[in-house]
């Protein structure tokens, strides 16, 4: 790469002096790889350009919302037109409905959904509601699922509180945390032995139905199949998070790839086009728990506001009419197959997990098929790796833990660079 890194430091030395960590999200800061991270300027399609004019392949996509390349066309139109006729109204407005009924179209197990403005706000109100349907306070999470930073979901988990190896938080009341019960994912004998002491105080298994906040790894077969037994079994209720693999997967998520059915859905990411949202939903009885019909107090400001619902409205027309979840599919396997290539020799050393368009090159010989298995990378060695990518221009998400995202914009192109960069970049980490 020709150029400097001159304007991307000079802001995050300014960053840090008013800012915490000079970010707004942990992750973002490279403490997982080490350097500084450098500052957006503009993105387009697959490529995002920094503020020194240096330009990237983009694996990251946002974390996972730009499925259609970065600045689609179509999304950015809605939401101009939308701009135009006022940025948020406090007052119920048309493309809430409409966002609403695509997600039950797309999503069956969903048969009322609620917007609201994050992933994380999603997943505290799914555990809200499960708690004040079921009258139980018990909560059931797995090792290395992350679900945003809601305090009882911050217990053994994923993300940047993996990756800076404070995967509980302090500031959360250790009462609090004990109602938490943490299990090791992929294990369902575990969930049965806590079940059979404790079920009957058991509101909600919550998880990712694909982890994709501790790197990437998949369910074993059955694995979701015997929650959904244990869960039915007990008056327990399933919550999926599916902010990342929502509208990703496949229309209907994972719980359409797996053809497991949850009693709640957590939604982010996709869903708002590349603008802050989320959105849960679920069996209608429990959903009716809500207020102003129920006792479940859940609200927000700026939930539902339509810039953001044109956004998602937008982004999810589009895959649909590009048949997106197919052609996703494509670029991914096309993808996998260039970095097994690009991989040969280390396959001893190097563990490639992938589902559609999300992947992970773990730095250990695998298997990873949970928490503990993960940790075995070398995490020293994917620093070195991602650095090497960063500088032939290729941007991977700056943490072993973390999933990378493919988007449409990514084609041919952007996979055989990013096989040639990881080539060489392999023969420098390791
Ligand atoms: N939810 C993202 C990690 N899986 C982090 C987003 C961010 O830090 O910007």
């Amino acid at each position: 790469m020709a150029m400097g890194r001159e304007q991307s430091d000079r802001l995050f030395a300014e960053a840090l002096r008013h800012i915490p960590g000079g970010v707004n999200s942990p992750v973002r800061a490279f403490r997982g790889v080490g350097g500084s991270p450098f500052f957006a300027r503009r993105a387009h399609g697959s490529r995002v350009e920094d503020a020194d004019g240096n330009e990237y392949i983009d694996y990251v996509c946002s974390w996972g919302p730009n499925i259609l390349g970065h600045g689609a066309k179509a999304v950015v139109d809605a939401v101009v037109h939308a701009a135009a006729n006022g940025l948020s109204f406090g007052i119920p407005n048309p493309g809430e409905v409409d966002l609403a009924a695509k997600i039950r179209s797309w999503v069956p197990s969903v048969g009322k959904v609620r917007a609201c403005n994050s992933g994380t706000e999603a997943t505290m109100s799914c555990v809200r509601l499960a708690r004040g349907f079921t009258g139980r306070d018990l909560i059931v999470k797995f090792e290395g699922c992350y679900h945003g930073h809601v305090d009882s979901l911050l217990v053994a988990a994923g993300s940047g509180a993996l990756t800076f190896g404070r995967p509980d938080s302090a500031g959360i009341p250790a009462r609090l945390a004990e109602l938490t019960i943490v299990l090791p994912f992929n294990d369902p004998d575990a969930v049965r032995s806590v079940f059979r002491d404790r079920g009957r105080e058991i509101a909600a298994i919550i998880l990712e139905p694909v982890p994709a906040n501790a790197g990437l790894y998949l369910p074993e077969p059955g694995f979701l199949e015997s929650l959904r037994e244990i869960c039915t079994a007990h008056g327990t209720l399933l919550i999926f998070d599916e902010v990342m693999t929502g509208f990703r997967l496949a229309r209907g998520g994972a719980q359409e790839v797996y053809g497991v059915t949850p009693d709640l859905t957590a939604f982010g990411k996709v869903i708002g086009g590349g603008l802050p949202v989320g959105a849960f939903g679920g069996r209608a009885d429990i959903m009716d728990h809500l207020a102003p019909d129920g006792p479940v107090y859940q609200a927000g400001t700026l939930s539902g506001n339509p810039l953001a619902m044109a956004a998602g409205l937008a982004q999810m027309s589009e895959l649909e009419a590009r048949d997106g979840f197919r052609a996703l599919e494509r670029t991914g396997s096309t993808l996998e197959s260039a970095l097994r290539d690009a991989a040969r020799g280390f396959e001893d050393r190097l563990c490639l997990k992938r589902i559609g368009s999300m992947f992970c090159m773990y730095f250990t010989g695998g298997p990873v098929r949970n928490l503990a298995e993960a940790k075995r990378s070398d995490t020293a060695a994917f620093g070195r790796f991602f650095h090497a990518m960063l500088r032939r221009g290729v941007y991977l998400a700056p943490s072993q833990f973390e999933a990378g995202f493919l988007s449409l914009a990514h084609g041919p192109l952007e996979v055989e660079a990013t096989a040639r960069a990881a080539s060489a970049s392999l023969r420098e980490a390791l």
